[in-house]
């Protein structure tokens, strides 16, 4: 479905949370030839509060951390990485690029995995009534509460704490020294969406521009893809025509809204999560896209369902279940045995209840056609939560999360932005500094948390020096 969030930071094959949930695997990092679990730390477990606002209720969980400390002199730092929407992978402790930060500081890291993704179960299913759990607010105070446990448990009393996160964890890293200054000395933010937004409209006209950084024809193909397409929906002839060039699973019904919605969604994905995780050392980036866009065979349309079936074999699939039931009966499971989609729902519901974030086709100014709006999304959160989960719920939760953090207002310092100028996510993050103490960094040509990948001889100039800059940032916070 298409809930393309940020991303992907701490999957493995990621695209399944954030993006592509119906999807096995994905472009980011850690890329699967960097993996040697051989070498990879041991998951360790700490024990938990399950509600933090409630001091009589004494429950507690396991949340699964990551630590290495090769690096680590006494006295130095302690670099915390908070997990955002995925699966904690140990590979982020010895593979990312913060990696070289631990290194020059000869600091102690530390990866803790979110409540309920990944094996961090705090509750024995994700029922709706388990999910009143899964909240920014307690996510934060999971980190200042293991944070005051490893000071114990590892005698960190007197030690800089600086926090990391990318994408929703980015925001979590930057509202983590917001709310908790006397435990975050500092904060690394990358690609950070600090802004709840119910309609996230500009999302697609990012994805534009960035693919006009290619060629404007790109972005005039595709629209004329999706001119051809809404003819095609007119009738059961072009409903069959687009079953067929589609490889869907199962034939379109045109009349049902809610299946072409979906199937739209689906075909916009294709181009939207490559351009979100768009590295050109990537087997498919922007400019696969658009070279197929502009020089491949047949018309628009049949270029179109080339990227379609392109796709479709990177993640080994053989039809494109467009229904939206299918979609609907996987985010309603609940149980965590076997069911590896689990955190596509419990990512879905952060967005019904506290930051919307949906990529609607609701801007006129974007290539992909009108076909799936706003209302399309907030009604799965009624279709899969219950009917309590409307418009006015989640109106009220992008507000609050608003009011609590600030949204771009954030007040802070000592945290660091970075945007991407072709992440579209760019459009919620913070873009210009804060303060002087709060400077924002802009990559221009890199996307979704490029700095946040180890370095590769294929970076441009001006990623590396955002790196530096990093660097330099936590060299100053650390003497103050
Ligand atoms: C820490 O990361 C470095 C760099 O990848 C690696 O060589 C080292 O083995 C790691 N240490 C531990 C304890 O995992
Ligand atoms: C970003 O890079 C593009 C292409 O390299 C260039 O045309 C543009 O001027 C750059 N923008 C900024 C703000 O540096
Ligand atoms: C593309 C984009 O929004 N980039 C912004 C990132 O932040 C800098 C400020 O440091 C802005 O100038 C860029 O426009």
């Amino acid at each position: 479905m298409h809930l393309t969030l940020p991303l992907l930071l701490c999957l493995v094959g990621v695209s399944t949370v954030l993006g592509r949930r119906r999807r096995g695997s994905g472009f980011m990092y850690p890329p699967k030839h960097l993996l040697d679990a051989s070498h990879l730390p041991p998951a360790q477990w700490f024990t938990q509060v399950l509600d933090h606002s409630e001091p009589a209720d004494t429950r507690t969980w396991q949340q699964k951390y990551y630590t290495n400390d090769s690096f680590y002199k006494p006295g130095g730092p302690v670099f915390l990485m908070i997990c955002g929407e995925g699966p904690a992978d140990p590979w982020w402790v010895v593979g990312a690029y913060w990696v070289n930060y631990a290194r020059d500081h000869n600091a102690y890291m530390l990866f803790l995995e979110h409540r309920f993704y990944g094996q961090s179960y705090p509750t024995e299913d994700a029922s709706v009534k388990n999910l009143a759990y899964l909240t920014t607010e307690q996510a934060l105070a999971d980190v200042a509460n293991f944070i005051g446990g490893m000071k114990e448990s590892l005698g960190f009393e007197d030690n800089k704490w600086i926090a990391f996160g990318g994408s929703y964890a980015g925001a979590l890293a930057a509202w983590v020294r917001l709310k908790y200054p006397h435990l975050i000395h500092g904060s690394v933010a990358s690609s950070a969406p600090v802004e709840a937004e119910v309609d996230f409209t500009q999302y697609l006209e990012v994805v534009r521009d960035s693919l006009a950084t290619v060629s404007e024809d790109c972005n005039t193909q595709i629209k004329e893809a999706h001119q051809q397409l809404d003819l095609l929906l007119v009738d059961q002839t072009g409903w069959d025509t687009i079953t067929t060039m589609f490889k869907l699973c199962s034939p379109l019904n045109g009349k049902n809204t809610d299946d072409v919605s979906n199937l739209f969604t689906y075909l916009t994905d294709n181009v939207e999560e490559v351009v979100q995780y768009n590295r050109y050392e990537d087997k498919i980036n922007i400019n696969t896209i658009c070279d197929i866009m502009l020089n491949g065979e047949g018309d628009a349309i049949d270029r179109y369902a080339d990227i379609n079936s392109m796709i479709l074999e990177e993640y080994g699939e053989l039809c494109l279940d467009h229904t939206y039931d299918a979609m609907i009966k996987e985010l309603q499971v609940t149980s965590w045995e076997g069911n590896e989609d689990v955190g596509g729902r419990l990512w879905v519901y952060q967005t019904c209840t506290e930051y919307g974030y949906y990529q609607s086709s609701d801007s006129p100014n974007q290539p992909f056609g009108d076909k799936f709006p706003v209302e399309f999304f907030i009604k799965q959160c009624a279709d899969i939560y219950g009917p309590k989960f409307d418009l006015s719920l989640l109106e009220a939760g992008v507000k609050r999360t608003n009011t609590i953090f600030g949204g771009r207002d954030l007040k802070v310092t000592r945290v660091v932005f970075l945007n991407g100028s072709i992440d579209p996510w760019h459009a919620l993050g913070i873009t210009s500094d804060l303060n002087p103490d709060a400077p924002a960094i802009y990559i221009n040509g890199t996307s979704h948390c490029a700095n946040m990948s180890p370095a590769s001889p294929g970076d441009p100039p001006q990623l590396t020096a955002a790196r530096e800059v990093v660097n330099q940032l936590i060299t100053e916070w650390l003497q103050e």
